[in-house]
């Protein structure tokens, strides 16, 4: 859901109290994860309805109705046998498709390294390297609470943001550095495990400047629930600019 950020104008893609809907989406995978949810959510209403009628009608008529051929009847079990397993596999079909296309790296014009830590991330640019020749890189802790400023968001906020260019395929390799933890951004469709010896990739491309925020997604000690990922969502032009000033 989107919420206007008072401190400077930005759109932020954040949980809502009572949110109870998926957030908006900001890339092609997100988009697809919100288009199986409907179409699943269409199956499992329908299936849902019709079981709730015919255990409706059981009830009503229980003991009341007879039918001559609900036991032995071909033609009924065949129809109720196929009716469930054409629902399955128009449920699987899509999910399937999504689940292969969401693995795709395609020639990605960038590539971040994203490495999980008890309790904050650490971010390589690896295509980037400063005025010594060292490659760009950051540790990204949370906003402790009594230093959040105006606007920014509790235990979602970090000191230092991963900024990206929009329109741009990204790809992230996300890694572990000590236990295994998770590199999730709900906007953008992310959930990658950062395993400790293991490179994971997963590209993006997102479609609209913002900022986006996530969470570590897998129980990694004490303060697992304070290290949040912000990343921000910027033109190509302001991209350069930041990318200037590291
Ligand atoms: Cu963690």
């Amino acid at each position: 859901m989107l919420i206007m950020n008072n401190y400077n104008n930005m759109f932020n893609d954040v949980p809502t109290p009572w949110g109870m809907y998926l957030q908006d989406s900001a890339s092609p995978m997100a988009e697809g994860m919100l288009e199986v949810h409907d179409t699943v959510m269409f199956y499992l209403m329908m299936m849902l309805m019709l079981v709730g009628y015919l255990t409706y009608s059981m009830m009503k008529f229980n003991n009341k109705m007879s039918y001559k051929y609900l036991t032995h009847g071909s033609l009924l079990e065949f129809i109720w046998t196929l009716f469930p397993v054409m629902m399955l596999l128009l449920i699987a079909f899509p999910s399937f498709m999504l689940l292969y296309l969401t693995d795709d790296v395609i020639d990605p014009a960038m590539t971040i390294k994203c490495i999980g830590l008890q309790w904050y991330w650490s971010y390589e640019y690896s295509d980037f390297i400063n005025d010594n020749g060292e490659t760009i890189s950051f540790d990204s802790y949370m906003m402790p609470e009594e230093m959040l400023e105006f606007g920014q968001l509790r235990l979602l906020d970090v000191d230092s943001r991963v900024v990206v260019p929009i329109d741009t395929h990204i790809r992230f390799i996300v890694t572990g550095g000590d236990v295994i933890h998770s590199f999730t951004v709900p906007a953008l469709g992310f959930k990658v495990d950062a395993t400790p010896g293991r490179l994971l990739q997963i590209s993006t491309i997102i479609t609209r400047e913002g900022r986006f925020y996530g969470q570590c997604s897998e129980i990694c000690g004490v303060a697992h629930s304070e290290m949040p990922m912000t990343i921000e969502a910027v033109s190509l032009p302001k991209f350069l600019d930041w990318l200037n000033e590291q």
